[in-house]
């Protein structure tokens, strides 16, 4: 799966995907991230990829042309696309989007705006889909790229050092991660829970799905109710809300 990503702050991206799982994923192959610099797309001697907004207002509005001859450039090699828009009127992303993506396993253009805002046409024609990653303002689209990135190759076999059993991805999809605990066992009288110590295979994996909905319940009920959760849950469900009272 390939990325090309054009932005006007190329280190943004390098920093970032030049580190630990990312930077390892890259190397083996598994995605490939190209970073393209706007302004090598510009054609007037100071490489201008902003101007005055038509109509007036604050700030200032990002030319149509560079965003047009970089995609062009880009799709010259013949490789199917999908172009994603970064802006805060996009789909909201989630991971379920980032599963079908990896799934989809589609090469992407990620379109980073600066700026007040992007000139109409270059979403209107270049861009396939709009996506947001939450409702807020940020002063560019680096962040959102990137946060699709990580959250799309880490969904791809063989990025995560782990291979986790499709049984296990399946059994906390839709739930919040039930909590973890490394040595020592106790640390100023700070105990790990004693089944985690047992060894008991079976009972730590009832523990461990109880815990993770009893956290789900307290900090987000609204994912209880979606249809994720088997009959045996729902047993645990119960048992919890008795022992909360
Ligand atoms: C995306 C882009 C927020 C998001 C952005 C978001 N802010 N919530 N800002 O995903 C055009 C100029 C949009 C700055 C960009």
């Amino acid at each position: 799966m390939k990325f090309d990503i054009i932005t006007i702050f190329p280190e943004i991206f390098n920093a970032y995907l030049n580190e630990s799982i990312i930077k390892r994923a890259i190397e083996k192959k598994i995605i490939e991230a190209k970073v393209h610099n706007l302004r090598d797309f510009t054609t007037d001697r100071h490489r201008t990829v902003d101007d005055y907004p038509y109509g007036g207002g604050p700030g200032m509005v990002m030319k149509t042309e560079p965003f047009f001859n970089a995609v062009e450039t880009i799709k010259s090699d013949g490789i199917p696309r999908r172009t994603i828009m970064l802006s805060p009127q996009g789909k909201v992303f989630s991971q379920d989007m980032a599963l079908s993506m990896s799934r989809e396993n589609h090469n992407l253009i990620l379109i980073c705006g600066r700026y007040e805002a992007v000139d109409e046409r270059v979403r209107e024609n270049l861009a396939d889909e709009e996506i947001s990653i939450g409702d807020y303002v940020l002063t560019g689209g680096e962040l959102p790229a990137l946060v699709i990135i990580d959250a799309v190759a880490r969904l791809i076999p063989g990025v995560l050092g782990d291979e986790r059993s499709k049984e296990e991805e399946s059994f906390t999809w839709g739930i919040l991660d039930y909590p973890h605990y490394t040595r020592p066992p106790e640390f100023r009288g700070l105990m790990v829970p004693e089944v985690l110590l047992s060894g008991n295979h079976k009972d730590i994996l009832v523990w461990r799905r109880k815990e993770a909905l009893r956290r789900t319940m307290q900090k987000r009920p609204d994912l209880i109710g979606k249809g994720l959760l088997t009959d045996k849950d729902y047993k645990l469900v119960s048992e919890i809300k008795e022992e909360e009272g």
